[in-house]
């Protein structure tokens, strides 16, 4: 396995030496690779005997993310980034993301000392003396920073949380078995040390246990208004319920992995009638998310509302429909409106 340099590990250990007794991990969304990425760094910082709290921004939202905060009492250890008492108290460690102005931190200062992400932005970030940023194109941030882990000489203990979590977030971000095209052979090698330790029946537990009855409404639904154009599947669940949020995207991810389906939109609109889109294709020759935001505007696709992922915002108070046929036509008027936007050429 490729490792990091004697060099990049020195500095490391440096930088943690010298950095303030209290640590603020920061994550910017809640997701299995960022909750990983989170655990793994709470036991590299209470090596360098630091003090570390974990602070989240947004909500969990996909079904995955409330199973893994459920399964691993995750509520003990992550506070929400509102509960942030003051910020200059501590070092901050950024995970999974590298974007220091990111509009979820709102507006939140942050000069982090460690850096760990595998998304490439366009923000310079110039790594000075007392600052070590780790930021490389690869299937997940996990990878990354069970790398360092490693590096650091730490060891996991068999069916540990910390290596069943990073296992879980290789599956989801690196995608089932490894195969997204972000995928690089340090995912790989460190997805098999992590199954030397990771108990593997958990981790099938949290993938299987996603899908409740809510789950089955839904997919009924999806089922029942399929349409196909032009070689991409369309369908509208209608209305969903708060407690509901996030089962698009579930469905979106299940429905993509059906054969015959290669690009499918997963459309649902909230009680405000604001309209929830969720993308997903297999073909690696797309790139979803700049499409995403060619269509629906630069805040979609990867931005503030997710990979393949994009809203139109709520109507004005005047244009909502009081009426059940009001409802109704709003629905399929939306439903055209997004596949109008979906299939209309980007040079148009
Ligand atoms: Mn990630």
């Amino acid at each position: 396995m490729i490792s990091l340099s004697k060099d990049r590990i020195d500095k490391f250990r440096n930088v943690m030496q010298q950095s303030k007794p209290d640590i603020a991990i920061i994550l910017t969304h809640l997701d299995p690779d960022a909750i990983a990425c989170a655990k793994v760094s709470v036991n590299i910082c209470a090596h360098f005997k630091k003090n570390v709290s974990i602070f989240y921004a947004g909500g969990l939202y996909h079904p995955q993310n409330i199973a893994i905060w459920n399964k691993f009492a995750l509520a003990e250890d992550f506070k929400s980034l509102d509960k942030i008492d003051d910020i200059k108290k501590y070092d901050t460690i950024l995970l999974d993301s590298s974007s220091l102005n990111d509009s979820r931190l709102k507006g939140l200062a942050i000069k982090p000392i460690i850096i760990i992400d595998h998304h490439l932005t366009n923000e310079k970030l110039e790594e000075s003396e007392n600052t070590w940023f780790y930021i490389k194109s690869c299937g997940s941030a996990a990878t990354l920073v069970v790398q360092l882990f490693l590096a650091l000489e730490l060891e996991f203990q068999q069916g540990d949380d910390i290596s069943t979590l990073a296992v879980i977030a290789l599956l989801t971000d690196a995608d089932i078995k490894l195969l997204s095209k972000y995928v690089i052979p340090l995912d790989r090698d460190i997805y098999v040390i992590l199954m030397k330790s990771a108990d593997a029946s958990r981790a099938r537990d949290t993938f299987a246990s996603v899908k409740d009855l809510n789950y089955l409404k839904l997919f009924k639904r999806a089922i029942d208004n399929m349409e196909q154009v032009e070689g991409v599947t369309f369908t509208n669940i209608g209305f969903i319920e708060d407690n509901e949020v996030g089962y698009d995207a579930l469905l979106a991810d299940e429905l993509c992995a059906i054969s015959g389906i290669k690009t499918i939109v997963v459309i649902a609109t909230r009680k405000d009638y604001s309209t929830e889109i969720k993308v997903r294709t297999t073909d690696d020759k797309i790139e979803l998310d700049s499409h995403i935001k060619e269509r629906f505007g630069q805040e979609n696709g990867g931005g503030r509302h997710g990979k393949g992922a994009a809203r139109i915002p709520p109507p004005n108070k005047d244009d909502v429909p009081n009426t059940a046929k009001a409802r109704e036509i709003f629905l399929n008027y939306r439903s055209q409106q997004i596949l109008d936007k979906i299939s209309k050429k980007i040079s148009e």
